[in-house]
């Protein structure tokens, strides 16, 4: 007879997942029991900074008060009725999150992969319909080195052979272009592209910042070929990069935003395709759906998130703390850092391989109280909630040149 988990140790709960656990994960060696704001704490009491953020989904920090009163509120009153009926709390956070991204309509879904997979089926079928591609032919132009989800489709037009080797046989009608590369673009879109699918920052590529310029080319090479823009904000939206999209770094606005992770509040999973009402205005009823898509606890936690972003606050934290995760990663360029993008409270810092494997450096970090993510090779991925205080981030800056000054 197992002892009850909550008289587990880390030790036993981490023996306990494999024999019943999939391997699709290699977590670092740290069971989390509990956490407030920025700060997480394990089994047995010891604190971390959460310098990954659940990759972006927990951006107000964990269990932001407003978000848990929003959820427990609900709780009280109903968590779901399918979208076979109307809810009262579906038609708030609509017309709430449109007016927030600048776009007309909003297909909620649950997980960042099915934004994507839906935007990817409301392009084609616009293809289809507006633009008068022939059935079937549609194509879409993605980036090299792009993340955007987990399902047989994405992976399809993924560069990474470790998200796709083995899941075959694949979508078809993707084609694949360097990341910011115009001309490639260019040369890429024709009379049959639906649409150009892109992270405005890539994210899992390690913080990848386009040339200055970028977005707005895209913008205007889409608008001029006739095919839609869609920027996939998943990561780096909802306040991460100092602006509540990252596409307004270059004023750019695209025909289809996809949203997920913080928009759920780190509490529930909600996602969601916003996009100018002549292309939502291609679905009709029953044909796309979801069985949780738009459920009241989702809309209710959503809403309360984009009342968090409709004041503006936490995106000028990410901004102004920015500068201090900034400064703290130029000062430590060439003290283990061989280099570093950074963009408001988001960074993929490149460590010296002779210093070890990003891995490593994650783990010899977690020994020191930071939890981070390493993304490939040696570059780790900074991106604590907008919560975190200036003195945080300097203690985090602190640990990692002390982590680094040991290694190699
Ligand atoms: C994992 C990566 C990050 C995303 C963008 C769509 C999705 C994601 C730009 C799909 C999800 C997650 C997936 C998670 C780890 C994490 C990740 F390392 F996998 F690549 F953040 F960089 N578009 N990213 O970043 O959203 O279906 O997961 O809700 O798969 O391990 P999802």
């Amino acid at each position: 007879m197992t002892a009850p988990a909550h008289a587990r140790t880390s030790a036993d709960l981490i023996r306990a997942e494999e024999p019943v656990l999939a391997h699709n994960y290699h977590p670092l060696p740290v069971v989390v029991a509990r956490a407030e704001g920025a700060w997480v704490e394990d089994v047995e009491g010891r604190r971390y900074l959460d310098m990954l953020a659940g990759y972006s989904a927990l951006n107000f920090g964990h269990r932001h008060p407003a978000l848990i009163q929003a959820a427990h509120d609900q709780l009280d009153r109903l968590t779901l009725t399918s979208r076979a009926f109307h809810n009262d709390r579906l038609a708030e956070f609509a017309e709430r999150l449109a007016a927030l991204t600048g776009l007309d309509m909003v297909l909620p879904m649950n997980t960042g992969a099915e934004a994507v997979e839906s935007g990817i089926k409301v392009a084609r079928k616009w293809a289809y319909d507006v633009k008068g591609v022939p059935d079937g032919q549609a194509t879409i132009v993605v980036a090299a080195d792009n993340f955007h989800g987990r399902t047989t489709t994405i992976v399809s037009f993924s560069t990474d052979e470790t998200a796709r080797a083995g899941f075959g046989p694949f979508t078809p009608g993707f084609r694949i272009v360097p990341y910011n590369d115009l001309a490639a673009l260019e040369e890429a879109v024709d009379e049959t592209t639906a649409a150009v699918l892109i992270e405005p920052i890539q994210g899992e590529a390690g913080v990848i910042i386009p040339d200055e310029g970028y977005l707005t080319g895209v913008r205007e090479l889409t608008r001029r070929k006739g095919c839609l823009f869609i920027a996939d904000e998943i990561q780096s939206g909802l306040g991460r990069t100092g602006r509540t999209l990252a596409v307004e770094h270059e004023s750019v606005v695209p025909d289809v935003l996809l949203l997920g992770k913080a928009l759920g509040g780190g509490i529930v999973p909600v996602s969601a395709v916003v996009a100018r009402r002549e292309v939502m205005g291609v679905l009709g009823p029953g044909e796309h759906g979801s069985t949780f898509g738009g459920n009241p606890l989702a809309a209710a936690v959503g809403t309360a998130v984009v009342g968090l972003l409709e004041t503006g606050e936490f995106q000028r934290r990410a901004d102004e703390l920015g500068l201090v995760l900034s400064e703290g990663l130029e000062a430590l360029r060439g003290h283990g850092v061989s280099g570093f993008r950074a963009r408001g409270l988001w960074a993929g810092v490149d460590v010296d391989p002779a210093l070890g494997t990003g891995r490593e450096i994650s783990e010899r970090l977690m020994r020191e109280g930071i939890l981070v993510k390493d993304t490939h090779g040696s570059t780790i991925r900074l991106a604590p909630p907008l919560t975190v205080t200036a003195d945080e981030l300097r203690s985090a800056l602190g640990t990692l040149e002390k982590v680094l000054g040991q290694a190699g």
